[in-house]
């Protein structure tokens, strides 16, 4: 399929290919083979036309002049950034070379595979890389650096991801934003919730952190980090003493409601505010606006859910649609994540059938452990589609790892990110807009497909293309290494274990850029958990180990006095874009927002440069004091490139503990002390 790279210029429909809900349709504007514009295509039928400030701006990053166009070798010292030119038959000889020994004398074990979403395409992200890695027989990563604790907290509840449509929520009229800071992280939430607004909707945040979002809301409750699961028990609590629930619904579609109203007895507004710092009579407040207006939606965050309890907290907030029967409701519900909806054939596309023996496991959480670990040693790192030197958890672990002399590390990406200034091999990235991949939203219910629009930039490959190499150069003769992106789209696309897909192929999508999944209605007859049914109280949790029911844990302590929450910002996409001058100029400096009480105990003004730290290391940015946050807790944003002569890795501090369920990363829950500079 050339696509539309053959053409000079034009106007090309595409898909943003960011780790974001959104998902949102593009129209690509060429003028000489060069992306000259980056619009908002106005047919999607979900974000019509509005895009981020962040992809505006990316013909900038595509044609930065530090974007990366050959090959490259270390020279230098290991981390010294150091390379020179090689070809693509070195590099690929390299490595395969070196894996070849490697298997031969340690195992196929001593290989790890490190990625992420940076490119949300589903063939570049799960897709040749998981056939190669299967064969090859390399250690197994557990992605679970994102969303997986509240993903499975959501799971035992619900049985999936699976939640509120969110074009639906147009029609609630309540809002509640919990733990996402949806105005920089999901503006079409926004944008869908403002329409609900101007037909009379209430809009109420539960953050942190007054963020953006909790500015534009009509009520903003400020809580305290990894205490939502509380304030969630103590809002059930009034519903049922106030018999402000649903027992209709309660008695046909849930399984322990019973169970739950005694089990919350013991959560009253007095020991939750004592527990979460919002006042009893907010909590009774927004408990009775929960129990009375109706339709209501929860859009539950990624926040709360980077904490040690961060599972059960997502577990417990996703039993509150049920207590008022609200599933029933247009545009009403909650909603995490939506990508159960749009599953794919993940077996087809992946091969786990050519993995031999089941290798270990890792977390990708613990990466610096992991690189570190002499029993057992990882000898060879190859990333892609990630930055773990900074999105990672205790990132001088990481970097320490990275160091190591015996490690050979590839990592293959558009930039000489932090990460590569460690490598050993730096493959050049291909652009999203130079590949070609189907892409699946989280949140809304569409499948887009992107053809090339241009070229790939200087010798670039795409993820699957280098996948194709390195199997070549490895020997494989499997069939499936020849497979083309369009082979792969249909094999991924025929999954009848999903009937949502049934009608999407190849050419409706080549035919009209974006298809809807089936339209669902909720309740289905059965839900995927179980028992069919919503579950309150869920044996499989007790099978687990945790508690069958809600239940709030306070986070493990640590002797610092702070709570730490490092956040993602508004102008950079996890660490992407904070290498290019615009959005770096948007954002100005890492900022530190803490109390003016937590301030005043220390001596630090607004605009004081600060030092925090903790065991695990330390981070210099910038006071933003006053009441943006409770006492007790203090938040950065933004995952800044650590660039020589600055101190602001975030990670550097945040904890390698894995959460409570799905292996999931605690960046939120680790905690710090603060001196002025
Ligand atoms: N602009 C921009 N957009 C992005 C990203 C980005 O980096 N920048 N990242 C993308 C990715 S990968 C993801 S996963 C999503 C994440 O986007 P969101 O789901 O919005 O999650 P976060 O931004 O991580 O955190 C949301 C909010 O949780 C708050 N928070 C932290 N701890 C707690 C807590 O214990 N309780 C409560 N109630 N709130 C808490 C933080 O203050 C923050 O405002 O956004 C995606 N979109
Ligand atoms: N302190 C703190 N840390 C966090 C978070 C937080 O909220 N706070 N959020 C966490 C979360 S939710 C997430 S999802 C992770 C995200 O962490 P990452 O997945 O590492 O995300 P990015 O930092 O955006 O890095 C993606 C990289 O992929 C590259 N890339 C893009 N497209 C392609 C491609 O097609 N091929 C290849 N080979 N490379 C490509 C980009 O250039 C970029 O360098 O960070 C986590 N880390
Ligand atoms: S980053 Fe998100 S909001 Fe921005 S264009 Fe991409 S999908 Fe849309
Ligand atoms: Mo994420």
């Amino acid at each position: 399929m050339a696509g539309y790279s053959e053409l000079e210029n034009g106007v090309f429909p595409s898909v943003c290919s960011l780790d974001c809900p959104d998902q949102c349709g593009l129209l690509v504007h060429k003028v000489n083979g060069r992306i000259v514009k980056v619009e908002g295509d106005p047919g999607h039928p979900v974000t019509q036309g509005k895009i981020c400030n962040k992809v505006r701006n990316m013909p900038e990053r595509l044609y930065d002049g530090k974007r990366l166009q050959h090959p490259l070798k270390r020279i230098g010292q290991k981390g010294s950034g150091k390379f020179k030119r090689i070809t693509w038959d070195q590099a690929i000889e390299e490595i395969t070379g070196r894996w070849k020994e490697l298997i031969a004398y340690e195992g196929a074990e001593s290989i790890l595979p490190y990625s992420f979403y940076g490119n949300m395409g589903n063939l570049a992200a799960e897709g040749m890389d998981r056939r190669f890695f299967n064969r090859l027989g390399a250690s197994r990563l557990e992605r679970s650096i994102c969303n997986s604790a509240g993903a499975v907290g959501y799971s035992y509840t619900m049985g999936g991801s699976i939640g509120t449509d969110p074009e639906e929520t147009v029609h609630s009229k309540l809002i509640i934003l919990w733990g996402v800071n949806a105005v920089s992280t999901n503006m079409h939430q926004i944008v869908l919730a403002q329409k609900a607004r101007k037909n009379g909707a209430k809009i109420v945040v539960i953050d942190v952190h007054r963020n953006r979002t909790a500015d534009w809301a009509d009520w903003f409750i400020p809580i305290l980090p990894g205490t939502d699961a509380a304030l969630a028990l103590g809002i059930m609590h009034i519903l049922f003493k106030e018999q402000l629930t649903d027992e209709e619904f309660l008695k046909k579609q849930t399984v322990g409601h019973e169970e739950l109203r005694d089990h919350t007895a013991k959560y009253t507004p007095e020991i939750v505010s004592k527990i979460t710092g919002v006042p009893a009579e907010d909590i009774y407040k927004i408990a009775r606006m929960y129990g009375t207006i109706s339709p209501s939606f929860i859009r539950i965050g990624n926040g709360p859910q980077h904490h040690d309890n961060g599972g059960m907290c997502i577990r417990t907030i996703s039993c509150l649609p049920a207590l008022t029967g609200q599933w029933t409701k247009k545009g009403g519900g909650a909603l995490k994540g939506n990508s159960a909806f749009l599953a794919h054939n993940a077996a087809a596309l992946q091969r786990p059938d050519l993995v031999k023996k089941q290798t270990r496991v890792i977390n990708m959480n613990s990466l610096g452990q992991a690189l570190l670990d002499e029993k057992q040693p990882v000898r060879s790192l190859y990333v892609y589609s990630s930055n773990p030197a900074v999105v990672a958890p205790e990132g001088n672990k990481v970097r320490q790892g990275l160091l190591r002399e015996d490690l050979f590390t590839v990592v293959h990406d558009l930039f000489l990110t932090e990460t590569a200034a460690y490598a050993d091999i730096v493959l050049p990235a291909a652009s999203s807009f130079e590949s070609t991949d189907f892409y699946t939203s989280y949140w809304h219910h569409y499948l887009q497909i992107q053809q090339p629009v241009i070229k790939p930039y200087g010798e670039s490959k795409s993820n699957v293309e280098v996948f194709r190499l390195l199997a070549a150069g490895m020997g494989f003769t499997e069939d499936c290494f020849h497979d083309s992106e369009e082979d792969m789209i249909r094999q991924a696309l025929d999954h009848p274990g999903n009937p949502h897909l049934k009608s999407i192929t190849l050419e409706g999508l080549l035919k009209n850029q974006y298809l809807r999944a089936g339209r669902h209605s909720f309740l289905p007859e059965k839900l995927p958990t179980p028992s069919g049914k919503i579950e309150l109280y869920s044996k499989r949790m007790e099978k687990d180990g945790h508690p069958p029911l809600p239940t709030y844990t306070a986070l493990p302590d640590e002797k610092f006095p702070l709570q730490f929450i490092p956040a993602p910002n508004h102008n950079f996409l996890n660490s992407t874009f904070s290498n290019n001058d615009k959005h770096i100029n948007l954002e100005k400096a890492p900022r530190l927002f803490m109390n003016k009480k937590d301030a005043e105990e220390r001596g630090i003004s607004h605009g004081d440069r600060v030092k925090i730290w903790n065991d695990r290391g330390s981070c210099e940015l910038t006071a933003s004091v006053g009441n943006d946050i409770l006492p007790g807790a203090v938040l950065s944003m933004g995952l800044w490139a650590d660039l020589p002569g600055t101190k602001q890795l975030v990670n550097s501090l945040s904890p390698d503990r894995i959460a409570d369920m799905g292996g999931g990363a605690v960046f939120f829950s680790g905690k710090v002390e603060a001196v002025k500079l």
